[in-house]
């Protein structure tokens, strides 16, 4: 089976996975869980956290059926289980079981905050100055992953199911897993950036982290780019050789790919969103609520982390406001910040700085029935989110560092009438795929601020072309082709002889 023909979707996975794997069981591994239950005064609620992740990859599970193995961090998790931790998702309409594994709050504190959020996520997003690695936070995370392994052998049974590790927080697990089972099917997504050797070096633990890495017999990285800086500090950290040219790695006769497999999304569901009558009339009523009539719409959609750029967005509107002041009163930016790892100081700055930058600039600017910035401090539902994609003439996405950006592929998706442009910054991954986009780069304030003019000068026939581009490149390349990508590879390494 090969990855081209139509786009793909959820009935041609079910069908890939059964021609590639027949009765073998799919295991999902990750931090974060697609359901959690949550205690509220009116009863039990089932929420699906925000984020990249997780929205991402219960599709595809869904299509395939199978096990997902997660924290499991909601306040009712427990009593909507069985003994063992397990739950048939999604409530409605079961089609896979979600295993939980519950941490205390030391655990949650160490291996969570601590280690993976600490230290792994401004190392691997080249941030060294705010990487904190202390020892025992790393003694949690390697216990916590000695739990998930645990978990996984648990569910492996006796079958031999393919199993799919997700991110930074579990890069321990594979090696705990193959060396309680050499023969077991192993592969890994890494959804952030993998540093280069000379940054890598900085972590005191890089060793065991590759490693357990290693343990797969495949690893995804999101672009070509952070694969080349994994098999350098492969190569340098280990001594082992790597082949770049093949993207693989020889550990005794054990051999591990490494390929680049850009994270997508559910581009049939965007596109079908967004031409719902229900969006069209949503969309008219936040115009209205708003009071955006005849009013250009900027947009930007993050989870409130310091790698999105949001700061830099912000000055570069400030910018804007005083470089092109024949915009007051005809630009509008609205900005949606999904609070995030609260717990950890340099988030709740963030969020402080962020909401007084946005006063700053109101009060600098605004007028009577104007207001320059509008801020939304918490997410919306998705349905909802597509409706503001189609408010937005132009959409921000300014990462400073940022592995591959789903709101990026969103936002063109949701434009199905080719209007709309995309400012990009080029730290993004997406940048590698979305070569439609208006380039930007986060840390020149002032090419930023001239991007926006350019964006809302830009004529139409120039904007749809460029979208056009785009929503064709992410309809063909979707979460589910992505999907493809890894378990057709996976299923090489199944068949090929083992050593
Ligand atoms: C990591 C990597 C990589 C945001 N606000 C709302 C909302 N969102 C959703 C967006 C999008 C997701 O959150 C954010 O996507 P990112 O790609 O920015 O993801 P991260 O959370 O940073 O995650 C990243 C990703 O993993 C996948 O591999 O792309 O580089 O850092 O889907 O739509 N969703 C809803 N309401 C909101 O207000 N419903």
């Amino acid at each position: 089976m090969a990855t081209s023909g139509p786009p793909w979707d959820s009935q041609r996975i079910h069908e890939l996975v059964k021609e590639e794997f027949g009765q073998r069981p799919l295991v999902l591994v990750s931090n974060r869980e697609p359901y959690e239950h949550r205690q509220t005064p009116q009863g039990v609620r089932v929420d699906r956290p925000i984020g990249g992740l997780t929205g991402a990859l219960d599709p595809v599970l869904q299509a395939t059926g199978g096990t997902w193995v997660a924290w499991g961090s909601g306040s009712a998790d427990r009593e909507t289980a069985d003994e063992l931790g397990r739950v048939a998702v999604p409530p409605e309409r079961p089609a896979y079981t979600l295993r939980r594994i519950f941490l205390t709050p030391q655990e949650v504190d160490g291996f969570y905050y601590g280690y993976a959020n600490r230290a792994l996520w401004p190392l691997c997003h080249l941030l060294i100055e705010r990487a904190q690695f202390s020892r025992g936070a790393w003694r949690h995370y390697a216990a916590v992953n000695r739990r998930f392994a645990e978990a996984v052998l648990e569910e492996m049974q006796d079958a031999s199911p393919a199993v799919w590790f997700q991110d930074y927080h579990l890069a321990l697990c594979p090696a705990l897993v193959r060396e309680a089972r050499p023969q077991a099917l192993l592969a890994h997504f890494w959804h952030i950036p993998w540093p280069p050797p000379d940054i890598f070096r900085v972590c005191p633990q890089r060793r065991e982290l590759l490693e357990g890495l290693l343990g797969n017999d495949l690893i995804g990285l999101q672009t070509e780019d952070y694969v080349r800086n994994f098999l350098a500090c492969v190569e340098a950290e280990l001594g082992l050789d790597a082949d770049v040219e093949a993207g693989t790695v020889a550990i005794g006769r054990r051999m591990v790919s490494v390929c680049a497999f850009p994270i997508s999304i559910d581009a049939a569901w965007f596109a079908r969103a967004a031409a719902a009558p229900s969006t069209v009339r949503l969309v008219r009523r936040l115009r209205q609520h708003y009071g955006l009539e005849g009013v250009a719409v900027g947009l930007g959609v993050d989870r409130l982390d310091y790698t999105k750029g949001i700061r830099e967005r912000l000055q570069a509107l400030d910018l804007f406001f005083s470089k092109y002041p024949e915009y007051r009163g005809r630009f509008t930016f609205i900005q949606i910040a999904v609070p995030s790892r609260t717990r950890i100081e340099a988030y709740r700055r963030l969020r402080g700085e962020i909401e007084a930058l946005i006063e700053e600039i109101n009060a600098r600017y605004g007028e009577a029935g104007w207001r320059p910035i509008h801020y939304l401090a918490q997410g919306v539902r998705q349905a909802v989110l597509v409706a503001y994609y189609q408010l937005a003439d132009l959409v921000v996405v300014s990462s400073l560092m940022d592995g591959m950006n789903l709101v990026a592929k969103e936002y063109v998706t949701s434009r199905p009438d080719g209007q709309g442009v995309l400012l990009l910054s080029e730290l993004a991954g997406v940048s590698r795929e979305l070569h439609g986009s208006v380039p930007i780069n986060p840390f020149d304030i002032e090419g930023l601020a001239d991007a926006l003019a350019r964006a809302l000068t830009m004529d139409s026939e120039e904007r749809r072309e460029r979208m056009r581009a785009m929503r064709a490149q992410v309809q063909a390349r979707n979460i589910y082709e992505w999907m493809a990508r890894t378990l057709l590879d996976l299923g090489k390494v199944a068949r090929a002889p083992r050593g």
